[in-house]
């Protein structure tokens, strides 16, 4: 059975993504302590410059599978649609250069698909291909990702809702504890970030301050 939109509304509220280029720390302790700090999902994404490849790739994502299933955080493999399948993760994210949505739900039948949309045409053909949820960015300028859009992610969140289309969003871009609230204000499930995470000194700490932000978004609700 396919994850039904109000539980993926709640895995998405703070999705921590990241790959051995993303820290200068060992990975597996990064993501000990974003779990430690409430992140309610995680995105595997080893790519760019001086990534691994191959059974490393293979080895350090099953390491970090491990780590959140003890913690019951869902596991999301970005781009590689066989090593997800290979190692039984809950899901793949894709981008609209990697491989077509309608052909990844075909091979990873009811695991979640998560789709990169930047146009309402994209956001149309991803619901219709099969998308459980999109990320939506860059909403601000983000360093983490060579070549990102220029930031408007913000205004298409708005469209899409203005639209009437309910599928389950999460911003992504540039996204911080202090401006976090102004992202789920666009009307966002939840919030999802490499850097705010990964490049903090105390990434238990920065984790938590971006929970904190949600939470006193939700009651001024
Ligand atoms: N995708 P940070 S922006 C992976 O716009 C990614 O689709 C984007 O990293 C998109 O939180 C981005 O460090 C990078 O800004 C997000």
């Amino acid at each position: 059975m396919r994850i039904q939109a109000n539980k993926m509304k709640e895995m998405l509220q703070l999705y921590f993504i990241m790959g051995t280029q993303n820290t200068n720390s060992v990975p597996l302790e990064v993501l000990e302590q974003a779990i430690s700090g409430g992140i309610t999902m995680f995105q595997f994404r080893e790519k760019g410059r001086g990534s691994l490849s191959d059974l490393a790739k293979e080895e350090l994502a099953r390491n970090l599978m491990k780590l959140c299933k003890i913690h019951s955080v869902p596991f999301i493999v970005n781009d590689d649609v066989d090593l997800a399948l290979a190692i039984d993760a809950n899901g793949v994210h894709v981008g609209q250069d990697d491989e077509k949505a309608d052909q990844v739900r075909r091979k990873i039948g009811d695991k979640i698909l998560g789709v990169s949309a930047h146009t309402m045409d994209e956001v149309r053909k991803a619901i219709e291909y099969g998308a459980d949820y999109l990320g939506i960015g860059p909403i601000f300028p983000t360093e983490s990702k060579e070549d990102a859009k220029p930031p408007n992610g913000g205004a298409l969140i708005k469209e899409i809702r203005k639209a009437g289309i309910s599928i389950p969003i999460v911003g992504i871009g540039g996204i911080t504890a202090e401006n976090a609230a102004a992202v789920m204000e666009t009307g966002a499930d939840g919030i999802s970030l490499i850097s705010a995470i990964s490049h903090a000194k105390n990434p238990e700490k920065a984790a938590l301050d971006l929970k904190l932000s949600l939470l006193s978004n939700n009651r001024r609700k």
